[in-house]
C-alpha cells in the first residue's frame, strides 16, 4: 500500500513539474550557439554557449567542462535544462559546457583526472591552461559578457571546477566544487587502496579512447546477463578473470591493475595537493551520503582552507551523489526520510546567493552566507557554523570491548573477539539483489542483516540518555591480528533507532523502521596500506597490528532512545573486491588458490575516536 501511495503522489508530483516545465521552453529565453576554442598547442575543444534573449544588460559567464558531454549537439537541439538549477536558469546567466579534452566532440587526447603540471613548459598543456585558454575565448568572443566568469561541476565536472581554479585566470572570480573528485586513490575506484568492485561498469565510460571528434558515444558496457552483481562477481572469481571483459584497449582497466599501490600514477593525477594560493572565491558542495565523491568534496575544502585566504565555505546536504542539483519535494536516501524541499532551498537560499553576488555583485559586503552550512541527519535540521569541523567540537574517544558494549570506560581486562573472514563468502555490502554502474543508496542502508551474521563484529553503546552529536570526521583505531597476511578491515558506524519508528513511504516492502540500523558512514582500510599507501606491508601472522582508519565527516545527532553502533568486518562485497587474505603482489593478479578463510581478531584496546560537538 506504502509503495502505492508514494507512486501515485510522486506521479501527480511529477505532472504538475512538467507542466511547469513546459511553461519555460529555453529556446523562448536562450539562443544556442556552438564553437570550437583553439587551445595553445592547437586542440579546439567543443564548446556550447548558452546565451539570454534579452541584451538589455550583460550576463556573467557560467561555465562546466565535462568528460560526460555538451549533449545534445548541433545549434537547433537544446537542452531541457541549463545552468546549475532552473532558478539560476531563470534569472539569466550565459551559460557554457565544454567537452574537455579527449572526450566527445573535442580534439585531443583524453587523460583520466590529468596530471596539473605547475611549471609547463612550451608546449605542454594540462586542464588548467585548457581553463585559461578557453576562459580567455569567452570573455572576448561572447558578446553582452560581464567580464566575470563562475565554474561549477558535480562529480567529474566538479573535479575539473577545481581544477579551473589552477588557470590563475584573472576573469575566473568563483568556482563551486560539487561532489568533486580529489583523487582516485580515495575516492570512485578505490577507497584507502582497496579496489571498488561496485565501479566495475564504470570503467567501460572512462576506459576507451577515441581518436576523432564525436557526437556519439564509442564505448559500450560488458554484456551482462545477471542483475544480481554479488553472484556475477562471485561467479567469476579473481579480478583476472575479468579480463574478458575488459580488453587491452580499456586504457583504464590496464591502468587499474598496473597501479595496485598509491604510486606516481596516481599521485600525480590527485588534484588536493595542489590547492594553495587560491584567489577566486570557492562553494564545495557535497552530500553525507555520496557513495561516489565524499573524500573530494571534504578534503578540497578543508584544504583550501588551510592553505589559502579567499572566500572558502562548503555545503554538505542530506543528499546522495548529485541529489542537490535535482528538485524533488522529498528528499531520502533509500529507505530514510530527512524532509521536505531541501534541494530546493539549497538552489535558491544558498547557490543562487553565491553565485549572484560573485558575478552580479548582489548584496555587496558579503554573501550573507555561513562558513558551513551542513544539515544534521540525525535531527534533520539545517546547522551553520564559522568554522568546519565546528570549534566547539571535542575529540572523544569509545573503546571496542570484547563484550560488544562501545563505552568511554576502558576494558579492566585484556581480551578480544573473533570471526573467520572467508572471501568464499563474504559479507554482502548490501542485502538488495542489483547491477549499479556505481553504488548509491547503501549509504544509509539497514545493517540488521550484517549484525546477525557470525563475520561481523557489533559493538553498541546503551541506549543513550541524551543526545550525542557528531560533527567531524572519525578515526578509527583498530588492534587485529590475522592467521592470514593480508586482510581488509571495514568500519561502519550506524545509529540505532527504537523500536517506535515510523515507517516512511520510501521504507522498502520488507523492511521497518522500527529498531532500523541506519548506517552512517563506512569507510574500509586494504590492511596491506595500513602504514603506508606507497609502500604495502604483509602482516606477521597471529601478530597484533595498529590500522588506523580515518571514516569521512559526519554532522548526526544521535537522538535519546537510540544507541550508537560500530560494526567491524573484513569484506562488503561487491562493494569492494575480495581481499585473498594471503600475500601476492598485486591482487589483480591473484589466483582462485590464494584466496583463503582466515581467523581475525581485533583487540579491546581498539577505540573509535569521535568529533563530538559540546553541550
Ligand atoms: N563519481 C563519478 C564517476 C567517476 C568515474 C567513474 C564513474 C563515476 C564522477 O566523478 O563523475
Amino acid at each position: 500500500m506504502r509503495k502505492l501511495s508514494l507512486l501515485l503522489f510522486l506521479l501527480a508530483f511529477s505532472f504538475q513539474l512538467s507542466c511547469q516545465e513546459s511553461d519555460y521552453k529555453i529556446r523562448d529565453h536562450y539562443t544556442k550557439k556552438e564553437v570550437m576554442i583553439p587551445m595553445r598547442d592547437g586542440i579546439k575543444l567543443h564548446t556550447t554557449i548558452y546565451a539570454p534573449k534579452d541584451t538589455s544588460k550583460p550576463y556573467p559567464i557560467l561555465m562546466q567542462r565535462t568528460p560526460y558531454s555538451c549533449r545534445p549537439y548541433g545549434a537547433d537541439v537544446f537542452r531541457t535544462k541549463i545552468g546549475p538549477s532552473e532558478t539560476l536558469m531563470k534569472e539569466g546567466y550565459i551559460i557554457v559546457y565544454q567537452d574537455v579534452r579527449g572526450r566527445w566532440n573535442s580534439e585531443g587526447v583524453y587523460d583520466n583526472m590529468r596530471a596539473y603540471i605547475p611549471e609547463k613548459k612550451q608546449g605542454e598543456v594540462d586542464e588548467a591552461s585548457d581553463t585559461y585558454d578557453t576562459i580567455e575565448w569567452l570573455v572576448n568572443n561572447v558578446e553582452n559578457n560581464n567580464g566575470k566568469v563562475g565554474v561549477w561541476g558535480i562529480s567529474y565536472p566538479g573535479f575539473y571546477a577545481t581544477y579551473a581554479l589552477l588557470s590563475k585566470h584573472p576573469n575566473l572570480v568563483a568556482a563551486s566544487p560539487q561532489a568533486c573528485i580529489g583523487d582516485f586513490f580515495f575516492d570512485d575506484f578505490h577507497h584507502n587502496g582497496a579496489y571498488l568492485l561496485s565501479y566495475w561498469r564504470a570503467t567501460a565510460v572512462f576506459g576507451y579512447m577515441k581518436d576523432t571528434p564525436t557526437t556519439e558515444s564509442w564505448y559500450s558496457f560488458p554484456e551482462i546477463k545477471t542483475k544480481d552483481q554479488y553472484q556475477f562477481f562471485m561467479d567469476e572469481g579473481p579480478l583476472s578473470n575479468l579480463d574478458a571483459y575488459y580488453k587491452e584497449d580499456n586504457v583504464f582497466w590496464q591502468q587499474l591493475k598496473e597501479h595496485p599501490n598509491y604510486d606516481e600514477f596516481w599521485r600525480s593525477r590527485g588534484i588536493i595537493q595542489h590547492l594553495e594560493d587560491i584567489e577566486p572565491a570557492v562553494m564545495v558542495v557535497g552530500g553525507w551520503f555520496d557513495a561516489e565523491d565524499l573524500y573530494g568534496p571534504l578534503e578540497t575544502y578543508k584544504n583550501i582552507e588551510k592553505r589559502s585566504d579567499n572566500y572558502n565555505t562548503i555545503v554538505m546536504g542530506p543528499w546522495s551523489h548529485g541529489d542537490w542539483a535535482r528538485d524533488r519535494e522529498r528528499q531520502a536516501v533509500g529507505n530514510v526520510y530527512f524532509g521536505d524541499s531541501i534541494s530546493g532551498f539549497y538552489q535558491r537560499e544558498i547557490e543562487r546567493k553565491f553565485f549572484n553576488h560573485y558575478l552580479k555583485g548582489d548584496a555587496n559586503g558579503d554573501t550573507g552566507l555561513p562558513e558551513a552550512y551542513v544539515f544534521n541527519t540525525g535531527s534533520n535540521a539545517w546547522g551553520t557554523f564559522e568554522s568546519w569541523p565546528p570549534k566547539t567540537a571535542e575529540k572523544r574517544s569509545y573503546f571496542l570491548h570484547h563484550t560488544g558494549a562501545l563505552t568511554e570506560i576502558a576494558p579492566m581486562v585484556y581480551d578480544h573477539k573473533e570471526f573467520i573472514s572467508d572471501p568464499a563468502k563474504p559479507v554482502p555490502y548490501s542485502e538488495d539483489i542489483k547491477m549499479v554502474f556505481t553504488p548509491r543508496k547503501f549509504m544509509t542502508d539497514d545493517q540488521r542483516f550484517a549484525a546477525r551474521r557470525p563475520d561481523v563484529l557489533v559493538f553498541e553503546t546503551e541506549v543513550l540518555e541524551e543526545d550525542v552529536t557528531l560533527a567531524g570526521d572519525i578515526l578509527a583505531k583498530l588492534v587485529v591480528s590475522t592467521t592470514g597476511q593480508d586482510a581488509d578491515w571495514a568500519v561502519k558506524l550506524i545509529d540505532v533507532w527504537p523500536g517506535d519508528a515510523e515507517d516512511f513511504p520510501e521504507t522498502q516492502d520488507h523492511l521497518k523502521m522500527s529498531n532500523y540500523h541506519m548506517m552512517v558512514r563506512s569507510e574500509v582500510m586494504r590492511g596491506r596500506f595500513r602504514n603506508s599507501f606507497e609502500k604495502p606491508e604483509p602482516f606477521a601472522p597471529n601478530k597484533e597490528a595498529k590500522v588506523n582508519i580515518k571514516l569521512q565527516d559526519v554532522y548526526h545527532t544521535f537522538k535519546k532512545g537510540h544507541k550508537i553502533q560500530v560494526q567491524v568486518q573484513s569484506t562488503m562485497f561487491p562493494y569492494i573486491d575480495r581481499n585473498p587474505q594471503t600475500w601476492v603482489d598485486n591482487i589483480f593478479e591473484a589466483e582462485e588458490e590464494d584466496f583463503k578463510a582466515q581467523t581475525h581478531k581485533v583487540y579491546n584496546n581498539s577505540q573509535i575516536e569521535f568529533t563530538i560537538l559540546k553541550k
